[in-house]
């Protein structure tokens, strides 16, 4: 009896995590990682004059096709829209999406999804014209507010508005360039999103000097990647792909210095770069995965300086995403 209550126990187990089991073996029979990435957003996902994706969100697909691929280039982006993004997910469409969402409870439960860390915290803001002379979100009042249908965003503004009695009306869209476009043009008088992308958004409107963005900051919006719930070895490779690459940073290891501290690093250094010899060989990855990731793409740091900080047009602020040791959030688990 014990005996069949325990194969009834493996039984059910095995079809809770066995049914999407395997996106890493599909990854490398494939020779290519699809990745769900926005439609184009300036340092996120966005197409160069050449058509080659760049970007934060790119990136982080090209540290995973670099862990398990041993290519950054083997990745296929397929954009997705804020609304169909968890359905591409849910559908295997997309082995994972890298695109500017965030991680909420319903999310991680209600999908069939989960998220494997946090890449970018972040917060709703709102912007507005210069010349309309609004100081603060409380001054807003009647006012015609822009965003994009399916997102948090929604959810934050109806709490947040009725809380302080604000009248408004929402426009959502299901496209960025919408959504700039109907701002851009005065349809409506306020655009609100993670404040990351308003940054971001600024830059396509027609005259950026004349738009500001308003100090508040009415949620938290930690954006992470996600993937397919029931197949830990691939949430598992995806989340050390992000581990690594905070790591890394923490470690002094760069995409430039990678190849020589392989030989020459510090103990700690070269432990990560070879860390693949027996932690590698769990993930079904190559014992030099981690160093792939960093000598093809860089650590989190040079990946955030280069699409969104101060080598960017963006020029965001660090802020929250500084390591933990340097005032900020981000702290990955040991890589060893
Ligand atoms: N983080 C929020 C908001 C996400 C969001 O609205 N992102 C917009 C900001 S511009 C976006 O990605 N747009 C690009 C697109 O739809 O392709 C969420 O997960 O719901």
């Amino acid at each position: 009896m014990r005996m069949r209550f325990l194969t009834l126990v493996a039984t059910v187990v095995a079809l809770g995590t066995g049914a999407n089991a395997g996106t890493l073996d599909v990854v490398k029979q494939r020779g290519e990682v699809r990745c769900g990435v926005s439609q184009g957003v300036l340092g996120f996902s966005a197409p160069d004059e050449k058509g080659v994706w760049g970007g934060f969100d790119v990136d982080f697909c090209r540290a995973v096709a670099a862990a398990t691929l041993g290519d950054a280039d083997k990745v296929e982006y397929v954009q997705l829209s804020t609304k169909d993004r968890f359905a591409a997910l849910q559908s295997g469409e997309v082995d994972l999406l890298s695109r500017q969402t965030t991680w909420t409870l319903s999310r991680d439960t209600d999908l069939g999804i989960s998220f494997v860390g946090v890449n970018y915290y972040d917060g709703q803001a709102f912007m507005v014209r210069k010349d309309i002379g609004v100081t603060s979100v409380k001054e807003i009042s009647g006012a015609s507010v822009c965003t994009e249908t399916g997102t948090t965003t929604e959810q934050n503004m109806a709490d947040y508005f009725k809380a302080n009695g604000i009248q408004y009306q929402v426009i959502a869209f299901d496209k960025p360039d919408q959504t700039v476009q109907a701002f851009n043009t005065g349809r409506c008088d306020v655009y609100s999103t993670d404040a990351s992308a308003l940054y971001a958004q600024r830059l396509s409107l027609s005259d950026p000097e004349g738009f500001i963005i308003l100090p508040e900051v009415i949620s938290k919006e930690p954006l992470g990647p996600a993937v397919r719930q029931g197949d830990d070895q691939w949430f598992k490779t995806v989340r050390w792909t992000l581990s690594a690459m905070i790591e890394a940073e923490e470690l002094g290891i760069t995409k430039e210095n990678a190849t020589s501290l392989l030989d020459e690093g510090s103990v700690t250094q070269k432990r990560f770069l070879n860390i693949g010899s027996e932690a590698g060989k769990a993930l079904g990855l190559d014992p030099k995965w981690a160093y792939q990731v960093v000598s093809a793409v860089g650590n989190y740091g040079e990946v955030f300086d280069r699409h969104l900080g101060s080598q960017s047009a963006l020029k965001i602020d660090r802020g929250l995403n500084r390591l933990w040791n340097d005032g900020g959030l981000l702290y990955a688990p040991p890589v060893r």
